[in-house]
């Protein structure tokens, strides 16, 4: 539990206020084909919350294969219009149960609202689903140079809301963003199971029941 009076909650975007895990799924899958390499969902799993450009450093390294540059670009540039081909229809009824209720509750009580997310996406998916307006910190993988489990973003998300680390809420669904935010003491909820993200300090389905004084004493 936090308890203090000036708090940041910063959210992760995909798999935590909106859910296109599956499209990142099929569109690595398809990619993963092209090189002979066939993509597990277990395996997808320690893809979440990772870059494009890590990903696929990651998948060369699973499939035992060396790809040239061009070869490399060509590829995160098929992966990257495939899932935005997936997404192009998401909009407001794509947000995650529950979530805009306890946003908005937080802000009532003044709590900042920010966003980190990998994704170099992040502003067009925010902007599709209406949302974008909540946030008064948005850092996305356009902003950092070390990615997640590094703790740059979350840090900056910090120190742009003018928060203290330890007094930050971290909502995230990826092993590598709990990891991140851990390293800064920063308190993590995870979002999803407690098979997968074992080192959060509580996890939860999802935002449907949650209420902000199950995290924080308002
Ligand atoms: P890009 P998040 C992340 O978004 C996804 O979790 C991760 O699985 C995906 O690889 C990444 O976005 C893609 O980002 O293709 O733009 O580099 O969960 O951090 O909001
Ligand atoms: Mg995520």
């Amino acid at each position: 539990m936090i308890n203090k009076l000036n708090r940041a909650f910063i959210f992760d975007l995909d798999g935590v206020i909106t859910e296109t895990s599956e499209y990142h799924f099929m569109a690595w899958k398809t990619v993963c084909k092209k090189i002979g390499y066939d993509l597990t969902r277990k395996k997808n799993e320690e893809l979440k919350g990772v870059n494009r450009n890590k990903c696929l450093d990651m998948i060369m390294k699973w499939a035992k294969i060396r790809l040239t540059e061009k070869e490399i670009e060509s590829l995160l540039e098929a992966k990257n219009n495939i899932y935005i081909d997936y997404i192009k229809d998401l909009n407001e009824n794509d947000v995650c149960e529950g979530v805009l209720n306890f946003i908005n509750d937080a802000i009532k009580n003044n709590i900042k609202i920010a966003l980190y997310s990998a994704s170099r996406n992040a502003k067009r998916i925010l902007c599709q689903l209406k949302i974008i307006d909540l946030f008064t910190v948005i850092i996305d993988g356009n902003n950092v140079t070390n990615v997640k489990p590094d703790p740059e973003g979350f840090k900056i998300a910090a120190d742009l809301t003018k928060t203290n680390t330890k007094d930050c809420v971290v909502f995230e669904d990826s092993i590598s963003g709990i990891e991140g935010a851990n390293k800064l003491n920063m308190y993590t909820v995870g979002i999803g199971s407690r098979d997968v993200l074992k080192n959060a300090d509580v996890v939860y389905k999802g935002f449907k029941n949650l209420k902000i004084k199950d995290i924080i004493n308002v």
